[in-house]
């Protein structure tokens, strides 16, 4: 077959839309004001180190929960059972800790420090400070009936389970303050777009308001719950609560909030990993349409976590699983992306091969490896994720292991093992400290990425066994999970050795960290640790008339936002006003507390 140039020698050629300039990596704004850069960095170290010493506490408590998983129980020891009550308060205090609390405080962090430089704002010092401290007060008020085994409710807090109710404001306190963070960067674009008319929105901002935009429309369902479900509930004000109500709004969050914690990794994917690897970006407007669509897609999709509730009709089960599946698409031109990129660096550093270029990478350099780590993490974590919100495999491995298994090399790895990278070169950009045991830095996140692939082995495995989560399995007097007919014992050995893996893993991180903040100041993080902006092979531009068709449509950010709620709107609407028109209440249980117990 042959094919024909196609001459069109009358037309006038297009004005040429990028100028040499937006290939090279962004130059931010200078900022003169010092005082100001200097509370800005400190205001994100505070987020980032609040967050991480929530991980510490939840990661110690994850492999007791290994080992429970390899059959092995820890919880008839003295000094744990001084620390915890039972194994459920634990599991509430990791859950939480590490999926609540360290999340939102480092993305809060994160988010509003990125595009504060990004756009060489200057944003209200004070209100930045205030939300911080709200968030913080949020958290220690919904810690204490935690830590005294009052809210051992898991990370769910599923009605009719009943805590204090200092755990539902305090948590409610602290989403609140999430959402400010999200206003007062939404509005400081708006102010940018204002001062610059027709300009396209940079990258990193971009990416930045489009996150925060799709928190504002997932953190609704939640929002919903709090304050006319659960605290009206707690103080009494309503004779008892309808607990699918309560779980489907706060699906409606809980699943969106998954593309919460993970967009933030992917902005350091996208927009700094090709630097600190050498090479480039792909494609910025490919970059805008996956974060469009995942403002557009990520939350009317939570009924997959309800194929087993009643009361919701099978059809509205079936359009949530389709849309589900629907992130598919953005989740993979991100794997191709930043394939791309990974490849663009590596055989600028003289790479060769199909493959052999991997091996070109700057393996050596703990920040690019340990996000390496979590995104091949992630190929296991997305893969299984289409098996467990299909309605026809869900009831095989619902609410069993695979569902901790699954969001280990998701949230655990893939999100939490980015966040760790992230802060190898963060950290020091903040704090002008230098890298403490960078040699050990590298180590503990090939650990932490070989303990999770242990565990999520093992969890996968015994959840297709049957195994269920949120059980004291090792203490069952159950014989099927000790005697070998269920032939659980290698899943149990993987699981029981991830834990101790992740314990050294986990421990050698927090060291370095530790270790890094409690050195002495050496350098300017500005010029030392820079933001690692990258050079792109297929830029945006600058200029909104000459920009492409994909970047003007992406721009408009505000009605793409209108288009997301009314969206979430239309797919959650009618299966929540069915639900509030047969609703039924029921009394609350104090299941675990100390004392109390039973249901009112
Ligand atoms: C040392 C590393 C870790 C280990 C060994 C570990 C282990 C476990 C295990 C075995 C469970 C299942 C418990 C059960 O269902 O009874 C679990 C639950 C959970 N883990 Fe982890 N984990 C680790 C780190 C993390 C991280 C980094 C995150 C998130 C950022 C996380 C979030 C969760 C959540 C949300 C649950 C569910 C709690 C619930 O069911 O209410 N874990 N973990
Ligand atoms: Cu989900």
């Amino acid at each position: 077959m042959t094919t024909s140039p196609v001459h069109t020698p009358d037309l006038p050629r297009p004005a040429p839309a990028l100028a040499p300039g937006d290939f090279r990596a962004r130059t931010i704004p200078a900022i003169q004001d010092a005082a100001y850069l200097a509370s800005l960095k400190k205001v994100t170290q505070y987020y980032v180190v609040t967050a991480f010493l929530a991980l510490f506490i939840g990661v110690l408590i994850g492999p007791l929960q290994a080992f429970n998983y390899a059959g092995i129980n820890v919880y008839d020891n003295p000094i744990l059972k001084a620390l915890l009550k039972s194994y459920y308060q634990g599991l509430s205090l990791h859950g939480v800790l590490n999926a609540l609390v360290f999340t939102q405080f480092f993305i809060s962090g994160w988010l509003l420090y990125l595009p504060t430089r990004d756009m060489g704002a200057k944003i209200n010092m004070k209100f930045a400070w205030g939300t911080y401290i709200m968030m913080t007060a949020g958290l220690l008020m919904a810690a204490v009936p935690l830590l005294l085994n009052k809210a051992t409710l898991l990370y769910t807090f599923y009605p009719p389970m009943e805590g204090h109710w200092l755990f539902y404001v305090g948590a409610t306190i602290m989403v609140a303050a999430s959402l400010l963070v999200a206003l007062q960067v939404i509005v400081t674009w708006i102010g940018w777009k204002k001062a610059n008319p027709g300009k396209v929105t940079p990258l990193v901002t971009f990416m930045t308001v489009c996150t925060w935009m799709m928190w504002l429309v997932a953190a609704l369902g939640l929002v919903g719950e709090a304050l006319f479900v659960l605290i009206p509930w707690v103080f009494g004000l309503r004779p008892g609560v309808d607990p699918l109500i309560a779980k489907t709004l706060f699906w409606w969050t809980g699943h969106a909030i998954v593309y919460f914690w993970l967009l933030p990794a992917y902005i350091s994917w996208y927009a700094f990993l090709p630097k600190q690897a050498g090479g480039r970006i792909v494609s910025e407007p490919l970059a805008r349409l996956t974060f469009v669509m995942f403002l557009l897609n990520s939350t009317p999709v939570g009924i997959h976590h309800q194929y087993a509730d009643p009361n919701i009709s099978n059809v509205w089960k079936l359009i949530h699983m389709f849309l589900t599946f629907l992130v598919a698409i953005p989740s993979l031109l991100t794997a191709f992306s930043i394939a791309g990129a990974l490849e663009d660096a590596a055989r600028a550093r003289g790479g060769r091969g199909a493959v052999g270029w991997i091996f070109k990478l700057p393996w050596g350099d703990p920040s690019v490896t340990g996000q390496i780590l979590a995104m091949i993490s992630f190929i296991g974590g997305g893969a299984g994720g289409i098996i467990t919100a299909s309605y026809a495999f869900s009831p095989v491995i619902h609410n069993t292991a695979w569902i901790p298994g699954h969001f280990h090399i998701t949230v655990g790895t893939a999100v939490t093992l980015s966040f760790m990278a992230i802060s190898f070169w963060l950290v020091p950009h903040l704090t002008g400290k230098r890298l403490a045991a960078p040699k050990l830095a590298l180590s503990s996140v090939w650990l932490w990425f070989a303990g999770m692939m242990f565990f999520a082995v093992g969890m996968h495995w015994e959840g297709l066994l049957g195994i269920p989560r949120r059980a004291l399995i090792s203490a069952t007097a159950l014989p099927i999970y000790k005697e070998g007919s269920m032939h659980s014992q290698i899943p149990m050995a993987l699981t029981g050795i991830s834990g101790v893996i992740l314990l050294v893993g986990g421990l050698m991180y927090f060291y370095v960290l530790f270790a890094t903040l409690l050195s002495p100041r050496v350098d300017d993080g500005e010029v030392t640790t820079p933001l690692p902006y990258s050079d792109v092979i297929s830029p945006a531009g600058s200029d909104l008339t000459r920009a492409s068709t994909l970047v003007r449509t992406t721009e408009p950010l505000l009605a793409l936002w209108v288009v997301a709620l009314a969206l979430v709107l239309l797919m959650y609407g009618p299966v929540v006003l069915r639900l509030i028109a047969n609703a039924s209440l029921v009394p609350g249980c104090d299941f675990f507390s100390v004392g109390a117990g039973g249901c009112r």
